[in-house]
């Protein structure tokens, strides 16, 4: 009974042995093996999957150490019909997500689990979400059986050894269990095929009480690589709500003047909205330097002196690779130029990789993301798949900033809100004091086409906090706990708050603002307002620009938009208003007061303007 151990068991902490132990049991992997986080097993394991067809080696003179997968056409993505918060009671996971009565989830997912490792082995991945021994990190467990995603823990989080040492022999871990739910029967092998189980066997599953995260079927990014979405923003939303902090899915970035001065930046963003750009912009104005903390996710908590300090739990970027190319973001095309892991991008005849939009034509005939050929101006599909992905090591990107890894986190002075709104919403407004930021991160929405979703052309779709598939409770509590955040410090130690819109269109549907590099030109706006330096009009909506305070030198866009950009859209406004009482419809009684009052403030000001 059980099986073996393939290394030495590098731990003494007996409740993380008997349960891994416990899991073998009922998993039935033909060994254990535990991972020591070393650049040795990373070799050894991206060999493995290069040997069984899995893996395609890309050439080392272009990519040194890197590797293409393409995983199953079923396998591109999240699933969030099939992600559950499976909490005690219904209404603690919200109208937001998906609930599952946890007694019951378990006991479908044990069915599922029982024998899925057969053929295979578990791996056992200690990993820390932080600098390894910080106070605002947290350590997780993970077992799986699939050695892609061992050898992406290894860049996206820091995985091993050291992790164990800081755990010790009693230490606290967040389990996180994993399988690609494709036994192998005696003599099978992968055979060059992702491994995957279809859409119904599927669960991404939250158990918030007892902080486990319980996965099966996918071997795809969040859905597999569990300390990303599952732990660094569902489980810990949670524990940060009973633990008095922020989890949450923000960019962190480091800004500094031509004098040298810092500030610190986070940004909320929903998906398609830019956050990597942003992290990683290069300024339009001289002088002016963005460096990257994280593109991602962000975690927050009070310092000894009052100010929220914000860590990067991860240790790489997991990022769309369409759209990236040397305009739109050079420090993310230069982070993948060697040891990285494509998943779904095309390939080229001599063994480099392609996407749609990289910036330059297809070089020749490819092999797209299914496997099949590929030639440029015949082939009508995409080569790369719309959500395929790199992984790359954070430490490779030339705009990483020095103290990214630091244990006590940066002190963060802004916060950013945002989405895609090509109608009303100003470049920038600022929130008048935390209690509006918290109603402007309530209220994060981004316009969609008819053509993405089945929605009316330019409705918006409300995401909060960009938290919507991300929150693990209830979203009224969520609100409820930014609000009490607020009350932890005084007013001037808290983050100002603003909200911007990069995406404004003129009535004809051309675009007001250049974006990109030239959104450095409102970074500059907000770091003057954290400076003091600046005075703001008193609109309605909340502080704006003066028009001479937007430093627009070099820039090519004329007097007349940028007074749209800068203007408020009061009619727009007003329309906007009943969009956002269906909104808050949804949270019923867990909406908080303070959020109904400020949406009767701003309905007041506007009535009035
Ligand atoms: O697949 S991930 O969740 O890691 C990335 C994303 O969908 O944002
Ligand atoms: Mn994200």
């Amino acid at each position: 009974m059980g099986a073996k151990h393939l290394n030495t068991i590098p731990t003494k902490n007996a409740k993380l042995i008997k349960w891994v132990e416990e899991w073998a049991d009922l998993m039935k992997p033909e060994g254990i093996y535990w991972c020591d986080g070393s650049e040795e097993e990373y070799q050894t394991l991206m060999n493995k999957m290069i040997d069984s067809g899995v893996a395609k080696k890309l050439n080392p003179e272009k990519r040194p150490n890197s590797v293409l997968f393409r995983s199953d056409p079923s396998d591109v993505a999240r699933v969030e019909n099939n992600t559950y918060i499976a909490s005690e009671k219904e209404e603690d996971a919200g109208p937001t997500n998906n609930w599952i009565d946890p007694a019951a989830l378990k006991e479908t997912m044990r069915g599922l689990y029982d024998g899925c490792m057969k053929g295979r082995t578990l791996y056992m991945i200690p990993f820390s979400m932080g600098p390894v021994g910080s106070n605002i990190s947290k350590i997780g467990m993970e077992l799986t059986d699939s050695e892609y995603v061992v050898c992406n823990m290894h860049i996206m989080t820091r995985v091993g050894t050291k992790v164990l040492e800081v755990l010790g022999d009693d230490g606290e871990f967040i389990p996180a269990i994993h399988s690609v739910g494709k036994p192998l029967a005696e003599g099978e092998s992968d055979n060059g095929i992702w491994p995957c189980a279809p859409i119904e066997k599927k669960y991404i599953s939250h158990f918030p009480e007892t902080r486990e995260i319980w996965s099966h079927g996918s071997g795809y990014g969040g859905n597999a690589l569990l300390g990303k979405k599952c732990l660094a923003l569902r489980i810990a939303s949670v524990a940060a709500r009973d633990e008095g902090w922020l989890a949450e899915h923000m960019l962190i970035l480091k800004l500094t003047n031509p004098e040298g001065a810092v500030k610190y930046v986070c940004g909320a963003f929903p998906s398609a909205c830019g956050k990597t750009n942003l992290a990683m912009l290069v300024p339009t104005i001289p002088g002016w330097k963005v460096e990257t903390i994280g593109d991602d996710i962000a975690w927050m908590k009070f310092g000894k002196d009052g100010r929220l300090y914000a860590i990067n739990p991860e240790a790489g970027f997991f990022g769309v690779a369409p759209g990236t190319s040397d305009d739109s973001n050079p420090s993310a095309m230069r982070s993948v130029d060697k040891d990285t892991i494509f998943t779904n991008v095309a390939l080229t005849e001599d063994n480099d990789v392609w996407w749609e939009d990289m910036g330059r034509p297809a070089p020749g005939k490819l092999i797209d993301w299914k496997g099949n050929e590929w030639i440029p101006g015949e082939s009508d599909t995409k080569a790369a798949h719309p959500n395929s992905r790199f992984t790359a090591k954070a430490g490779n990107c030339p705009v990483i900033a020095p103290e990214w890894e630091d244990p006590a986190g940066v002190p963060i002075d802004a916060i950013l809100f945002g989405g895609r709104r090509p109608s009303t919403i100003p470049l920038v407004h600022q929130a008048k004091d935390w209690t509006h930021g918290v109603f402007m991160g309530s209220i994060v929405g981004s316009e969609v086409t008819a053509a993405a979703l089945d929605l009316k052309a330019g409705t918006v779709r409300r995401d909060p906090f960009a938290m919507l598939p991300f929150c693990g409770y209830h979203m009224g509590d969520y609100f409820a706990h930014w609000l009490k955040i607020g009350t932890k410090s005084d007013a001037d130690k808290l983050p100002k708050i603003f909200y911007v819109n990069w995406f404004r269109k003129s009535e004809e549907g051309k675009w007001l603002w250049p974006g990109f590099g030239d959104n450095s030109r409102v970074l500059k706006w907000v770091f003057e307002r954290c400076a003091g330096k600046v005075e703001a009009v008193d609109a309605p909506i909340g502080f704006m620009p003066k028009a001479e305070d937007i430093d627009v030198s070099g820039l090519d866009v004329s007097a007349e938009d940028m007074a749209e950009l800068l203007s408020v859209d009061v009619k727009g406004w007003i329309n906007e208003l009943d969009s956002i009482k269906e909104h808050y419809a949804r949270f019923g009684d867990k909406l908080p007061q303070e959020l109904t009052d400020q949406l009767a403030i701003l309905e007041d000001r506007l009535k009035k303007a």
